[in-house]
């Protein structure tokens, strides 16, 4: 058994949950921070089996869209007596990220 760990983006969270139900995974969902960009992004929990493996990365890969973010970075000189000149720089997002790790156990009370 595998337990698969899914970061999507928030635009995404919809249409990867209809899409898991609808291939029967079951999962929990919380909403997590990106901790580079501080936006809201969504983590997915699945327990699977070993050959429901391609099934996740095949929706996954279809459902979530890369995307560009714009992000103000401050120029390094500034300081807090100076006024603050945003330095737009664009940050690619995504599609999604995915770890797959084994599961040792996994037990239902
Ligand atoms: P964030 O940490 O907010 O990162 C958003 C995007 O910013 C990343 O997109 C990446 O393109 C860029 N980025 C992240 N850290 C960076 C850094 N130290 N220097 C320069 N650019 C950086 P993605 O790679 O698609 O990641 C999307 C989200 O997935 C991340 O949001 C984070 O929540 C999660 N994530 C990505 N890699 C991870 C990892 N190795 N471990 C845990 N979570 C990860």
């Amino acid at each position: 058994m595998k337990l698969a760990i899914c970061i999507v983006q928030d635009r995404d969270r919809g249409k990867i949950t209809d899409e898991f139900v609808k291939a029967g995974f079951k999962f929990t969902m919380m909403r997590s921070t990106g901790g580079f960009l501080q936006r809201g992004n969504c983590s997915f929990f699945v327990g699977l089996e070993d050959e429901e493996i391609p099934a996740i990365k095949d929706i996954v890969s279809r459902h979530c869209q890369a995307r560009e973010q714009v992000v103000n970075v401050a120029p390094i000189e500034t300081s807090p007596q100076e006024s603050f000149i945003p330095n737009p720089v664009k940050v690619p997002v995504g599609g999604a990220v995915m770890f797959i790790l084994d599961v040792e156990q996994f037990e239902r009370f």
